[in-house]
């Protein structure tokens, strides 16, 4: 199989917007019969489900973020009752709180057709066997990539995130012919092979599907050489299902989006004006089916652009530039998200500490690395190790209760981190991706 659902894949653009148009109108209509939080703001705004008679009516509706989301924790914007969830899942949030997400069953039925579309696309096969090297739990792309991998037939090994030897062991016995993880993980695992004696034929990897944060040409190059698989990047976010909203197929020219389910629009970042698509710009998403949450212009902070040309592969859905990067200060750290501000909020909760903290971002042996730098809030305690010693830990466990990974902490002097006479520069990524 080249093309999972051919129809859909091949269809010409005007079937494509017609089909997107109606999808839209019913949308609107059925989140602002069924979310009060829909309603209201679309009342405020002026505008009525039967405004939108075109798919350019949409620049009519206003945009839905991420601080939406937070102000309506954790079930505000579910259309349907609790009781027909079929899943819940959750993401980083810019504070303490998680993002949570929902699914109904047909909400899970849609995630994971739009998953094996995107696995065909990467190459993958019933006869595959593939390792998933995702974290299980409450992060989308585990059971994302798991769901769509098994819908197309193919034998599923959820080894999970962590123990890289271990990892390499189960994919040379299992003879594992894919590999799921996020690029930088995966480049890991080679370089502990390499450390370890392991070959990449002695492998039967030939497919690689990486996602969930950003990765270059050059770091394709690198994983195809290191690992002997084809490299595909895909790409999605919690607000709007998970994985599942666009991936690269043979040529490797732009992440086909599954357009008719998700309405793709690039809005200037700082005017939001909406533009063609053909420049750099913020991607803004619309869920044409989601029943459970229904996501209306979500403002993803992603930079992208499109090109509407059909593809050599055969499929003619729009496909997305890889990303250049996101108009907010999230971080993706082994890819997890991670905002500032969450950081931020724990370091506050600690008396000892001043409010003077810097975030350093590196990555070793291909591995991301967090360092939070701290100033002690004067010297007190400066020269007691024990006292130190369990600030140190108590801040760490904080850290990791929140942001779901391991931080260095470094506790520094009164007074020791740098000021910046501007805008204080907290975060420093020295990551060379
Ligand atoms: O990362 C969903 C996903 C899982 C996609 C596995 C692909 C594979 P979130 O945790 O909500 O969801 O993070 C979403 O991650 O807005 C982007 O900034 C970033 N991101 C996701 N995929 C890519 C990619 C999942 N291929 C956020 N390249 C998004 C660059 C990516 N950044």
């Amino acid at each position: 199989m080249k093309i999972y659902d051919e129809k859909i894949e091949t269809m010409d653009r005007s079937s494509m917007r017609a089909l997107q148009l109606e999808r839209l109108k019913e949308m609107v209509k059925y989140a602002y019969d069924n979310v009060p939080f829909y309603k209201k703001k679309y009342d405020e705004a002026g505008v009525k489900p039967s405004d939108i008679q075109t798919l350019e009516d949409i620049n009519k509706l206003p945009f839905v973020t991420k601080a939406d989301l937070r102000e309506n924790y954790p079930y505000g914007l579910l259309a349907v009752p609790v009781s027909e969830l079929a899943r819940i899942h959750a993401s980083s949030g810019t504070s303490g709180k998680p993002t949570v997400v929902a699914y109904t069953k047909e909400d899970m039925e849609d995630w994971t057709n739009c998953v094996a579309r995107l696995v065909v696309a990467a190459g993958g096969r019933s006869d595959d066997i593939v390792q998933i090297c995702f974290g299980y739990g409450l992060f989308t792309g585990a059971l994302g990539l798991h769901q769509g991998w098994e819908r197309i037939g193919a034998a599923v090994i959820p080894a999970s995130t962590g123990n890289s030897e271990r990892q390499i062991m189960l994919m040379k016995d299992l003879g594992a012919t894919a590999i799921v993880a996020t690029p930088s993980y995966a480049l890991h695992l080679a370089e502990v092979m390499e450390k370890t004696g392991v070959k990449p034929e002695d492998l039967k990897l030939r497919v690689g599907m990486f996602g969930s944060e950003a990765s270059s040409e050059e770091m394709h190059r690198e994983l195809a050489e290191k690992l002997h698989l084809f490299p595909t990047d895909n790409y999605g976010l919690s607000e709007l299902i998970g994985p599942g909203v666009s991936g690269e197929c043979e040529y490797k020219c732009g992440m086909h989006i599954n357009e008719d389910y998700f309405y793709p629009e690039i809005v200037d970042p700082v005017t939001l004006e909406p533009t063609d698509g053909s420049d750099y710009g913020e991607l803004v998403l619309t869920s044409l089916t989601k029943k459970s949450m229904p996501m209306i212009r979500y403002r993803t902070k992603d930079i992208t652009k499109i090109d509407y040309t059909p593809c050599k592969c055969g499929r003619t859905t729009a496909r997305m530039a890889k990303l250049k990067g996101r108009t907010d200060d999230m971080l993706i750290i082994k890819g997890v998200n991670v905002f500032p501000s969450q950081i931020e909020g724990v370091l506050l909760t600690f008396k000892e500490i001043g409010s003077t903290y810097e975030i350093v971002v590196t990555r070793e042996d291909y591995q991301d690395k967090l360092e939070v730098k701290v100033e002690l809030i004067d010297d007190s305690i400066v020269g007691d190790y024990g006292a130190i010693e369990k600030l140190s830990k108590n801040i760490r466990h904080a850290l990791r209760t929140v942001l779901q990974i391991d931080a260095k902490l470094t506790i520094t002097e009164h007074m020791s981190l740098a000021r910046s006479e501007g805008k204080a520069k907290r975060v420093i990524d020295l990551r060379k991706y």
